[in-house]
């Protein structure tokens, strides 16, 4: 039997069942697909045709969002087609433009990143991250309980109400060598949690035990990532999924992950209640925008 991604019923009324399975999942597979999350299907759908849309602006009107040059901004437009693929060349590159923009809290939004046209792009997007908390609410109460800790602690410690949420919009137009190409290449997010939904085009692949294994397309589930936020504050107990994206020749693919990030100057650690004379931390406590730091940049944590 083929290995697949967990599916997770979002709806099951039994929350210690639900609580095992989520529990489960982030510590062996670090991703897996909820269904049943309440999020509207229409919601979704606005969220995809107003992102496409974009996307399908002729180049100037989206490069006018382009991500400011400093390497502290992430927000804004940006393109990473390689331009040329030789045939020696057999690194795989990324094959991707795309679209940052922090749909959450209302404080930290820049609406001059949020793209004009089309005009619904605002309404769709907000209407999505509304839908979105109950969503992270739910989730983020479960994963405390798999932990043992009380419901609101894994939110608390990760920014509580200011726990930001990135929307990336990933754009990955056919690619004539795939084989030359990858997506978006193997990472882990540094988020605490990534939520995706990918329209349906194959193309997610989820590392486990060495093994790449494809995320099926079940319309309108969410994609949940644990990221390494959730690894360190759990002490390692959940698993930041490695994962990467192929590309297609002949098919465009785009992904809506949204990453739920600490505020930058906010502390992230283990959780001090998971740590003691037995269960040593195994990562440092450091603040949330130091960490990007590091890893952007390549450097020991
Ligand atoms: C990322 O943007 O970090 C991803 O991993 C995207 C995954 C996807 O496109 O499904």
């Amino acid at each position: 039997k083929v290995l697949e991604v967990p599916t997770i019923d979002f709806s099951d009324p039994d929350e210690e069942k639900l609580t095992v399975q989520i529990t489960e999942a982030s510590s062996n597979w670090g991703m897996y697909q909820i269904v049943n999350h309440d999020i509207p299907s229409e919601v979704i759908s606005k969220l995809q045709a107003v992102g496409k849309e974009f996307f399908e602006l002729p180049q100037e009107e989206k490069e006018a969002y382009a991500k400011p040059p400093d390497p502290g901004s992430i927000e804004g437009y940006g393109t990473k087609l390689f331009k040329e693929i030789s045939e020696g060349d057999i690194t795989k590159k990324g094959w991707v433009d795309n679209l940052f923009n922090k749909i959450w809290p209302p404080s930290v939004i820049n609406y001059q990143f949020w793209p004009k046209n089309p005009p619904s792009y605002r309404e769709a997007n907000e209407e999505y991250a509304k839908h979105m908390h109950k969503v992270v609410e739910k989730l983020f109460r479960l994963l405390s309980l798999g932990l043992g800790l009380e419901g609101q602690e894994l939110k608390k410690a990760a920014g509580g109400d200011n726990l930001e949420y990135l929307l990336k919009i990933n754009y990955y137009p056919p690619c004539p060598r795939p084989d030359l190409a990858l997506g978006v290449v193997a990472h882990t997010d540094m988020s605490t949690v990534t939520i995706l939904v990918p329209n349906d085009v194959q193309g997610l692949q989820a590392c486990k035990d060495g093994r790449w294994y494809d995320v099926k397309y079940i319309p309108n589930a969410l994609v949940i990532h644990i990221g390494d936020q959730m690894e360190i504050m759990s002490n390692g107990k959940f698993k930041s999924v490695l994962h990467r994206t192929t590309v297609n020749k002949d098919k465009t693919r785009i992904s809506w992950p949204v990453f739920l990030e600490p505020p930058a100057d906010h502390v992230v650690g283990p959780h001090p209640q998971l740590v003691n004379a037995v269960n040593q931390p195994k990562y440092k406590t450091k603040k949330y925008g130091d960490y990007v730091y590091c890893k952007i940049n390549k450097l020991p944590q």
